[in-house]
């Protein structure tokens, strides 16, 4: 809900804030009324285009390009900041060669630079600074504050803003010129995310005539909520520019195809692909997983031990219960520690003999929304240990620092009850990297909202509503109760679910299939296509 108003030159958009008891009305933006972002387009020097070349035709061919919002420091595994699109990414150049390109996480004042290449052994990592209006605008913009709300369905939160979009647009060019100015005639390019959704109709405007796959990590919107996105049919088109676009879950499939069907009358067929005005798109899921052996083998580390022992002997006679992650609205935590505190509520008689250890790893800290569920978090927690303390046990602590991958894995052992309780999420690893990290002797239970990704597949895990803050309480109860034979079990199945379907296989799922792909990419190429 925005009006924009004007104060002293300023353009001012309002958002209803319906946080506290009174609704007020603060701005969420403070943008220059006119000055759109420049736009000239970086130029790679042809020194580094000599030398690109060079390493293509020393490499093994065909090349894989990664290109994503940021790349990662694939050269650190342990960085507190490794994701699992890093590990996937990381491990995939690794072993095939290739480069990743995307934005260096900089912020210059001068217009977007050309890419810094690097290289080590067989990766090569080319990083782009972008212009300070552009982080402003596509990164804190459009990508995080009006993709990243809508796709996740917070309409609420949702900002439309015309310049938003011409910076995501302008970004993505730069992106495609500079993949044009080195990309060689078999590679095979790999665009990830919600940032880069345009990329491959760029990169075919630019005659780049590859194979080109996109995958979204983050679920697609239900049609009634997508379509309040203006200009939804031109960012939906522009997928046509890949040759192959995959998703989570069948459901985020399901979603896409509802979307071709209620709007535009067409279907795809019973491979996954579509046909549209000439143009052909395959479409498909693929849930993206975690390596067990990696959580496996981190868990025996020192950093492991050594956190596992800290947390266990922080807590001792008392139950672990865990939650994992990145401070954002979509993760629920405001849900979480309200089901906690329902749990102390109605179990009196359990005070004392539970905690909960909440790591929360801040995250587009620029973006307002994030201040605020930031701000209403530490709030919370001091009103819980307020209200519940004793002298001895506090009932939640709530940590902001990051842990390296190893200490992590000794973390998620040492957690008798892990909460992962998103509102919404495209999969979500840390349910994953639970399982895998637990002893297969004793371990713990995984309450997972059936909102996440992975409740599609992880169904052994205790499926909650984290809006039903008494169902979220009871399965608090009934994972702390629950008997060593069922968890067992429980685990047993869970476990055996993601070895089935590694990180690895994910990958090499994805690529078979974009490798086998075929046509519609000449169409593709040909032309210009908006709505
Ligand atoms: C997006 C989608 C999808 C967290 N704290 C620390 C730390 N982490 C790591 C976890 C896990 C990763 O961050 C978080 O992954 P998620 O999957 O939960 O969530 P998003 O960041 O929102 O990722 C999501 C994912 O993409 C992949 O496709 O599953 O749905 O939203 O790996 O371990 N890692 C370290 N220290 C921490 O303190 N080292």
């Amino acid at each position: 809900m925005s009006n924009p108003g004007s104060i002293g030159g300023l353009t001012v958009a309002w958002r209803l804030n319906a946080a506290g008891p009174f609704r007020v009305l603060r701005p969420y933006r403070n943008v220059e009324a006119t000055a759109p972002c420049r736009t000239s387009i970086p130029e790679v020097s042809k020194q580094s285009r000599v030398a690109l070349v060079k390493l293509a035709k020393g490499g093994r061919m065909p090349r894989l390009i990664v290109v994503s919002n940021r790349v990662a420091d694939i050269h650190s595994s342990n960085a507190a900041s490794s994701g699992g699109l890093a590990l996937a990414m990381g491990g995939a150049l690794k072993e095939e060669g290739g480069v990743w390109l995307g934005w260096s996480g900089k912020a210059i004042d001068e217009d977007d630079s050309p890419p810094h290449f690097e290289t080590v052994g067989k990766v090569t990592l080319a990083r782009i600074d972008l212009s300070r209006c552009h982080v402003d605008e596509y990164y804190n913009g459009y990508a995080n504050r009006t993709l990243w709300p809508l796709f996740h369905h917070r309409t609420d939160l949702t900002a439309y803003e015309q310049s938003f979009r011409d910076a995501y647009l302008d970004v993505n060019r730069t992106f495609a010129h500079a993949i044009r100015s080195f990309v060689q005639p078999d590679d095979v390019i790999w665009v990830q995310d919600y940032h880069l959704i345009p990329l491959g109709r760029e990169l075919r405007a630019l005659g780049v005539d590859n194979r080109i796959g996109f995958f979204l990590h983050i679920p697609w919107p239900a049609r009634e909520l997508f379509v309040t996105l203006p200009q939804h049919a031109d960012l939906v088109w522009s997928l046509f520019g890949y040759d192959l676009v995959g998703f989570q879950t069948d459901k985020d499939l399901k979603a896409f195809c509802d979307y071709f069907e209620t709007e535009l009358g067409a279907q795809p067929d019973e491979d996954g692909l579509m046909d549209l005005f000439g143009r052909r798109l395959l479409a498909r899921s693929y849930p993206i997983s975690i390596n067990p052996s990696e959580m496996v083998e981190l868990g025996r580390s020192e950093n492991a031990q050594e956190s596992f022992r800290r947390v266990r002997e922080g807590n001792a006679g008392r139950k672990i219960l865990l939650g994992v992650d990145r401070i954002d609205y979509s993760k629920g935590l405001p849900h979480k520690f309200a089901a906690f505190s329902r749990f102390l509520e109605r179990f009196p008689e359990r005070r004392g003999t539970a905690s909960l250890l909440q790591i929360g790893q801040p995250s587009r800290s620029l973006v307002e929304e994030y201040q605020d569920v930031g701000d209403e978090l530490v709030a919370e927690a001091g009103r819980i240990n307020g209200r519940f303390g004793k002298l001895d046990w506090m009932p939640l602590a709530y940590h902001t620092q990051s842990y390296g991958r190893d200490a992590l894995a000794g973390i998620y052992r040492a957690a008798d009850v892990c909460l992962v309780t998103p509102l919404r999420d495209g999969m979500n690893l840390v349910a994953k990297e639970f399982i895998a990290a637990q002893d297969p002797e004793d371990p713990g239970v995984l309450i997972l909202s059936r909102f996440a990704g992975a409740a599609e597949q992880l169904t052994e895990a205790l499926l909650v509503n984290p809006y039903d803050n008494e169902q979220c309480a009871e399965a608090i109860a009934q994972a702390i109760d629950m008997p060593l034979t069922e968890r067992i079990e429980r685990w047993r199945t869970l476990n055996a679910t993601i070895n089935r379907s590694s990180l690895s296989s994910w990958k090499e799922d994805f690529m078979h299939d974009l490798r086998a792909s075929k046509d519609g990419r000449h169409e593709a190429a040909a032309g210009v296509f908006s709505f």
